[in-house]
């Protein structure tokens, strides 16, 4: 027996969707929003706190992971949801994205990516087969197609070009991928800000056939108006029966108004970085936890979030924690930051479901402006 994954779409509302992603390892509620696991671990987090905050899936990353501790060894020790203890379903990115902006002397050509490991110097190439073996290694339930993108501001010729390339990655990837039942690949568009190198992009990974079209190459320094200006025509240029995965966003905002438009999935480290630093997301706004007029206060971080650092704990003792530099810091507030952006999307799901969605977003702004926080 076969075991396949598909998407079901269970409700729309205006361009918004609500459905399932069904895997072997699990059921993915969309929208989603996929904590960040670069190497084999949410920073400050056991896996369970991480399921326990309502996250399906998480995101790893091949760049971080071949070079340590290497996908050979994570596939001797059993792959990657064993050796981390994450048993539900993982997405791994394909390193060329982390490979532009992390790594040393690097080299692109027409057969990939050669450069300096960020963190000995070795040298290592990447190449969209190479990914494909390291993501199967990994043992990853969805696996990204080996792409490259430009920051932004870039000119016309540089984007298209950047694209053209990224396309015949994909067919390269789609290709190394083979036929893997109860695996799936993600195409991803790029293209920029322009329109038509988007849609040029869309019909090429169409063409090839993906389970699930990722937006790539957005969030990358261009702004929000820019980013969901993009977001209008994009999202529709996808196939409407597949999920729609906007990659490395973002802040609350940038996720509900993706939503809005019409993305399924989304990943950020935001929540568990801001976690580190002593910023708190909340449904009233950004709390700065550094700040010395938390000093005295008795109150939690939200009066209304059920999670441990809200339920057990004051604003001064996370504060008192944080300027001590205290471990337990950093778990606290990368545990509420994941509890509230899952609340976030367990909302959407079930404002869509209810036909709700711009009054959802109307709260969502309406809360925030409060400042009451
Ligand atoms: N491609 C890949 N990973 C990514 C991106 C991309 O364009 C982005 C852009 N925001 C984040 N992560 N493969
Ligand atoms: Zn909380």
């Amino acid at each position: 027996m076969t075991v396949s994954s598909s998407f079901a779409l269970h409700a729309t509302d205006g361009l918004a969707r609500t459905g399932a992603i069904t895997t072997p390892r699990g059921t993915i509620r969309t929208p989603a929003f996929m904590p960040v696991g670069t190497a084999a671990t949410v920073k400050a987090m056991m896996p369970e706190s991480v399921a326990a905050t309502g996250a399906d899936i998480l995101l790893g990353n091949t760049y971080h992971l071949m070079l340590r501790p290497t996908a050979e060894r994570i596939d001797r020790l059993g792959g990657l949801h064993r050796f981390m203890n994450w048993n539900k379903p993982i997405l791994t990115d394909s390193g060329g994205f982390q490979v532009m902006s992390l790594a040393d002397l690097r080299k692109l050509t027409e057969k990939g990516v050669t450069f300096k490991s960020h963190i000995d110097g070795s040298k290592h190439e990447l190449t969209p087969e190479r990914s494909m073996e390291i993501q199967r290694l990994l043992s990853s339930d969805i696996v990204m197609c080996f792409d490259e993108c430009p920051a932004l501001p870039a000119d016309r010729d540089r984007i298209a070009e950047s694209m053209r390339l990224s396309m015949r990655w994909a067919e390269r990837s789609k290709e190394a991928f083979g036929d893997r039942p109860g695996h799936m690949l993600f195409g991803i568009q790029q293209g920029g800000l322009e329109q038509d190198f988007r849609e040029e992009s869309a019909e090429a990974l169409k063409a090839i056939g993906f389970d699930g079209y990722a937006i790539g190459g957005l969030a990358v320094g261009e702004g929000q108006d820019a980013m969901f200006g993009c977001l209008d025509f994009a999202p529709s240029q996808l196939p409407v029966d597949r999920p729609r995965y906007l990659m490395g966003v973002g802040k609350p905002d940038d996720i509900v108004g993706a939503v809005k438009r019409g993305v399924d999935m989304m990943d950020c480290v935001l929540p568990s970085r801001s976690g580190r630093t002593g910023q708190a997301w909340t449904r009233r706004g950004q709390v700065n936890i550094k700040n010395a007029r938390h000093q005295d206060d008795p109150r939690p971080l939200d009066e209304e979030c059920t999670c441990p650092a809200c339920r057990n704990y004051s604003r001064a003792y996370l504060h008192h924690v944080f300027r001590a530099q205290e471990m337990i810091s950093g778990m606290l507030l990368t545990w509420h930051n994941l509890h509230y952006y899952q609340e976030l999307m367990q909302g959407m799901r079930d404002a869509i479901a209810g036909g709700q969605f711009a009054e959802f977003e109307a709260r969502f702004h309406a809360q925030r402006a409060s400042g009451d926080i």
